[in-house]
């Protein structure tokens, strides 16, 4: 079940998050990929010190943009001019509550020989690293400021690294009676590969709302399958398995490439931003919109590095 969570954005530097609720610590760190979603909530939480993980999202979230250190490539997309223009947005997100949240696993009830294949299977409601109170599987993203509204649609200068939708396919798979990744951020025009690489079948069902793919097949072991026509659009794509209760993933999906999911130590980064004014969103799937609502908060990006610091989800 839901409830309302709050958050307190730590403020950093350059950005700045506009905030009338809680304000919290700050920090410096970076890393993630991410992904986002719906629902509202609000309490509060605090948050504070942390850890300095730095961290590339590469492979696993999948349609997080490139994740090259340099930021721009070649001197010949990147026109001298957009020198300045792009900035690299970075933070953590930390768990807000007093008590970390305990882990646990699912019940497995079908399949267990496979599914129990690597041993018991934790829940992923709350993933959070008790070194650091990193949260995993949080999204972050960026959106057009409409007035102090969030616009999904809203059009975003994108950087020239970014112009080709990279890369074309994004994968999403099953080993042992999970989904893997367990949020993932899909770019519009990008194509998901759902894939079966276990040796049961799954039975996929992804539920796309009035924007997106809706589906319901049955995949059999290691066979996948393609699906195109995603749409940014504010609800997340929940996809789960008729077969095995348990399995649930979250998908996102952007018009543009500046998303990433937190990774193990609750770390994020989005690269080469456009300056300028826009809205910081960031969605949990059990805690629903971290710090706001789906309209986000004012975020300034200013050229170069912009450290969000600290960001803490309190359920
Ligand atoms: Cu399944």
């Amino acid at each position: 079940m839901r409830q309302l969570y709050r958050v307190w954005f730590s403020t950093m530097s350059a950005v700045l998050v506009s905030t009338a609720l809680l304000g919290c610590s700050s920090g410096s760190n970076s890393g993630g990929s991410s992904a986002a979603g719906d629902t509202s909530k609000s309490r509060g939480a605090t948050s504070s010190t942390g850890a300095t993980t730095p961290m590339a999202p590469t492979g696993k979230t999948g349609p997080t943009g490139p994740t090259g250190k340099t930021g721009r490539t070649d001197t010949t997309t990147t026109p001298p001019a957009a020198q300045g223009d792009w900035g690299t947005l970075s933070g953590q997100i930390v768990w807000g509550g007093k008590e970390l949240p305990p882990v646990t696993f699912i019940n497995v009830d079908k399949d267990q020989a496979h599914c129990l294949g690597q041993g018991q299977i934790p829940r992923e409601d709350y993933v959070v690293n008790p070194k650091n109170k990193g949260v995993r599987w949080a999204m972050v993203w960026i959106a057009v400021d409409n007035e102090g509204k969030a616009d999904v649609k809203g059009k975003m200068p994108t950087h020239p690294r970014f112009e080709r939708v990279s890369p074309a396919k994004v994968v999403l798979d099953q080993p042992y009676c999970r989904f893997e990744p367990h949020v993932l951020g899909i770019r519009e025009g990008q194509i998901l590969e759902i894939k079966n690489s276990s040796p049961i079948p799954h039975n996929t069902n992804l539920i796309g709302g009035a924007l997106n793919p809706t589906l319901n097949v049955l995949l059999a072991p290691r066979t996948s399958k393609e699906i195109t026509g995603w749409k940014a659009a504010v609800p997340p794509v929940p996809i789960n398995c008729n077969i095995h209760g348990w399995m649930r993933g979250y998908i996102r999906v952007f018009n543009h490439p500046y998303f990433a999911v937190s990774d193990a130590d609750g770390n994020f980064k989005i690269e080469n931003a456009p300056v300028g004014k826009f809205r910081l969103l960031v969605w949990h799937p059990e805690a629903g919109w971290v710090g706001s609502d789906k309209n986000g908060k004012e975020l300034q990006i200013k050229p170069g590095t912009n450290d969000l610091g600290k960001i803490a989800l309190t359920p």
